[in-house]
């Protein structure tokens, strides 16, 4: 690797220049946005006039667009990840994928391998990028990564330990042709794997059940919260083969879909060899992340959850799933065209629905008392007047936040305050 064009210039962009020229490699970097850079070059066709042995694309750009397209049919593109870990030889990966769950499973697993002589690191999509632990770190040490589907669009040599697709949902359906195109570009995180290496798979989500029939150039082991299989429940215990793992009453974050999410990394963490004593010690004091379900406080015996992070109707559906007091749903955001069919019949059944955004009409079709506002202060303002003591009072908005935040952790921040000053 010795000339590579570094394609936007983002966290992960600005971390990769950084790593490789540390290395000495010689680096271009191009951004739709002019920066102040000496090897700044702007995103136009006179790009495709320079040689360079490797691209590295930000997750954020589109590979549709017609530039980039032509890009990477003469020279190899690769995302951050990839290019990363071709520099790196000191890191043991584990990787996580799949449409929700990623950050709060990356974070367990991290908190899991945490404490033991070789240290570990959480990176990629949770927001940490994975160049920045390259330049920091040439010890070896443990990766928990988070991806996503656009960090995986080219991959061919991310070769992890252990990996999973945690589950498959519509989600990002404004950058992906069809929902097959989606599902596929995860399931390119096993491309490299060999039989050394181990697939944990999902056998209760029928669309990850559908995709895998065919691998055959890794070890697969099967775990399901539903039937027998490798990995499963037997009473309250996770067990895998005779081992078992951990007791489900001892786990601190909420939900069927963390019980889920705790096997998977409980598992990981087993295959690499942390003793189960580590393991269930660890797991009794993790905390929820923040904004996934995060409880804010309690006003007028009425609770607050900020589950900002819920930014696809999947996500939304396993939040509503989580409660069991009368529920007012506050949901909406940008429009990522996945579409609300799977919230219609949960909508129907909670206390209230309370819309905003971009996507509240689409929303608010499936209940006829949907109250329908423009900003999130106005839904918090409506909720409260609505709620009765014992109620629950939820943003799991259903959608990304680009419409009228600048992520969904300042979505998260923003709700927090508005409910933190409530006045008593
Ligand atoms: N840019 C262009 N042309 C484009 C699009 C963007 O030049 O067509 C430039 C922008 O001007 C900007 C840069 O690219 O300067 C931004 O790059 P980026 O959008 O790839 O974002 P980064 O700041 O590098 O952050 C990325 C991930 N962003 C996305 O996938 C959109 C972060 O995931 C990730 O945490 C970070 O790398 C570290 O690995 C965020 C995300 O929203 C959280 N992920 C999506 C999700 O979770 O749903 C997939």
């Amino acid at each position: 690797m010795k000339n590579v064009l570094v394609l936007g210039y983002g966290i992960s962009g600005k971390a990769m220049v950084t790593l490789l020229r540390s290395k000495q490699i010689c680096v271009k970097i191009s951004d739709q946005h002019r920066i102040d850079d000496r090897d700044y070059l702007p995103m136009d066709e006179q790009l495709l006039n320079y040689d360079f042995d490797l691209i590295v694309k930000s997750p954020g750009i589109d590979p549709r667009n017609e530039l980039i397209n032509q890009l990477s049919l003469q020279c190899e593109m690769v995302s951050d990840i990839e290019c990363t870990l071709r520099l790196m030889d000191n890191a043991q990966v584990l990787a996580i994928t799949g449409t929700n769950g990623k950050t709060t499973t990356t974070s367990l697993l991290t908190h899991l391998l945490s404490g033991l002589d070789i240290p570990v690191f959480s990176a990629g999509n949770i927001g940490v990028p994975i160049a920045e632990i390259a330049i920091k770190h040439q010890e070896l040490l443990n990766l928990s990564l988070e991806l996503s589907s656009f960090q995986l669009e080219y991959n061919r040599t991310i070769k992890p330990k252990v990996a999973t697709i945690l589950n498959l949902a519509p989600d990002h359906l404004n950058r992906y042709n069809s929902l097959d195109e989606y599902y596929d570009a995860k399931f390119n995180l096993i491309n490299a794997m060999d039989s050394t290496d181990i697939f944990l798979r999902n056998i209760d989500d029928a669309a990850i059940v559908k995709k895998s029939q065919s691998i055959t150039n890794c070890r697969i082991i099967d775990f399901s919260l539903k039937k027998e299989a490798e990995v499963c429940l037997v009473d309250n215990w996770v067990c895998y083969q005779n081992e078992k793992l951990f007791d489900k009453t001892t786990l601190t974050i909420p939900g069927i879909h963390n019980l889920q999410n705790a096997t998977v990394a409980v598992m990981m963490a087993y295959l690499i060899g942390v003793p189960i004593e580590h393991i269930q010690k660890q797991l009794t004091t993790f905390s929820a992340v923040e904004h996934r379900l995060e409880f804010i406080r309690e006003f007028k015996g009425i609770q607050f959850y900020n589950d900002s992070k819920a930014t696809n109707p999947d996500a939304t559906n396993v939040a509503l799933k989580s409660f069991e007091q009368p529920l007012i749903l506050i949901a909406g955001g940008f429009d990522k065209k996945t579409g609300f069919s799977e919230l219609e019949q949960p909508i129907k059944s909670i206390k209230a629905l309370i819309v905003y955004g971009q996507t509240k009409l689409e929303l608010a079709q499936f209940r006829d008392d949907a109250m329908i506002v423009d900003t999130l202060q106005e839904a918090l303002d409506k909720a409260v007047e609505i709620a009765r003591e014992g109620d629950v009072v939820l943003l799991s908005p259903a959608c990304a936040s680009f419409d009228q935040f600048t992520s969904f952790e300042h979505r998260g921040k923003i709700f927090k305050e508005l409910v933190s000053n409530l006045a008593q």
